[in-house]
């Protein structure tokens, strides 16, 4: 595909990134490899605009993956940043402002008992997975086929995120020691989930599942599967582990556990709760935790877990976010969902807008996605032309067709009217594109 558009400044740091980066890039779905063309260097955020290297701005629809729920530069979260830089970057100490960010998280959210910080989601369901492990005594973990949990061994077989979007096999790194502990089963499917513990019994420690997954595109929970997972764990003596990593802070105040109530064993948390700095968290019942290194054998462990400056972030972040600025939120989605669904219908072109709360993605099809295997099926071909068409409109899409799209309480009637005015062109695009 030929791209009538030119980011020389970005295609000459690509060039010089890519000599000494593999792929040019530090995390594989910015690579643009999915959609082709230039991935875009982006040099400064506000609100809801990112500016390029080439000086072009963008209506951002990324929020760096989740994290930027506020907008960018926050002024609040900028300040309290400064203030927190001024005073030292790491001690490696006990600090006030991780005391105060566990306390934040604990206050929302009900089944979080205890919670300990590390500084990546990967860590965070790494950790919990080890815990469970510890906790049971037991070695099996179930996951989902399309679900992401980071890039932990056990957890990459079927995984969603860059693993969906470049259609990979299971990774190559990854023993067979590793992974031979992991069941992969299909979303939405409590059936397979029964059969697998009356297959194994006694032998699984936990089933890790996204809250509700944002990595296959977005693909909500059916009505009452979290709670049968929950149901199927506790009568075989495993742990239900919600991964939250995407949905905790953002699709509500207590994440998706606020809107479906299901009570989690362990919790993950990542992105909203680091206010654009590398923080995350697990956490849940306090017996679980009380296994814990220094209380208990299981042993965890990070130089820059709870991180002043990072902290200081988090927690601007976390107590701006109010009942208002979630309404917001809330209400900039549905427009845009509305917005989206209206210019490919226009062109008649085959979609479902699939939503999760705020969180929402694309899927080129008409036909029900309640699972990997049905988000697999859509014509993805169909997004390649509408992401460049949107991009050179001034709209960054996540670069695949296979992530969630976010908003922020920034994105204002402005923005909103920018992608308004892009979308009928690219809905064009799509409808046009051949595979
Ligand atoms: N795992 C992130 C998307 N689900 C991508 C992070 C990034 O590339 O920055």
């Amino acid at each position: 595909m030929a791209y009538s558009y030119e980011a020389p400044v970005s295609q000459t740091l690509f060039d010089r990134a890519s000599l000494v980066t593999p792929g040019g890039v530090n995390s594989p779905v910015r690579a643009f490899r999915a959609v082709g063309g230039t991935p875009r260097f982006m040099v400064s955020g506000t609100g809801p605009y990112l500016t390029d290297a080439d000086g072009r701005e963008y209506v951002d629809l990324v929020c760096s993956w989740g994290p930027m729920i506020l907008g960018h530069a926050h002024p609040e979260v900028i300040a309290a940043v400064q203030d927190a830089v001024a005073r030292g970057t790491s001690f490696g100490t006990p600090g006030e402002g991780e005391v105060a960010l566990a306390e934040e998280i604990v206050a929302r959210i009900e089944p979080v008992e205890q919670v300990r910080l590390v500084s990546s989601g990967t860590e965070a369901t790494m950790s919990a997975i080890r815990l469970a492990r510890g906790f049971t005594g037991r070695a099996k973990v179930v996951k989902f086929a399309g679900c992401y949990h980071g890039h932990v061994d056990a957890l990459l077989a079927s995984a969603g995120s860059g693993v969906a979007t470049f259609g990979l096999p299971d990774t190559p790194g990854v023993t067979g020691a590793q992974a031979g502990d992991t069941i992969v089963l299909p979303y939405n499917d409590l059936e397979a989930v029964r059969a697998a513990f009356a297959a194994q019994p006694g032998e699984i420690a936990c089933v890790i599942t996204e809250a509700s997954p944002g990595n296959m595109g977005v693909v909500p929970p059916l009505d009452g599967f979290n709670a049968g997972l929950k149901e199927i764990c506790a009568a075989n003596g495993a742990l239900y582990i919600s991964d939250e990593v995407m949905t905790g802070f953002r699709t509500s105040k207590a994440g998706w556990y606020g809107i479906d109530g299901v009570r989690p064993d362990l919790m993950t948390f990542g992105k909203v709760m680091g206010g654009g700095f590398p923080a995350a968290a697990f956490g849940g019942r306090a017996d679980v935790m009380a296994h814990l290194a220094p209380a208990g054998p299981v042993y965890q462990a990070g130089t820059l877990s709870g991180n002043p400056v990072a902290t200081a972030a988090g927690l601007a972040q976390l107590r701006l976010l109010d009942d208002a600025a979630y309404a917001k939120v809330d209400a900039v989605s549905a427009e845009l969902r509305s917005l989206v669904g209206e210019a490919f219908t226009k062109e008649g072109v085959a979609h479902t807008v699939s939503a999760a709360s705020n969180m929402f993605s694309v899927f080129f099809t008409d036909e029900p996605v309640r699972n990997y295997e049905d988000a697999k099926k859509q014509e993805a071909f169909r997004f390649t032309a509408f992401f460049h068409s949107m991009l050179e409109q001034g709209v960054y899409l996540p670069p695949s067709a296979f992530e969630s799209w976010f908003v922020s309480t920034a994105h204002d009637a402005r923005a909103l009217e920018r992608i308004a005015a892009a979308l009928p062109a690219a809905a064009r695009a799509a409808s046009e594109a051949t595979a």
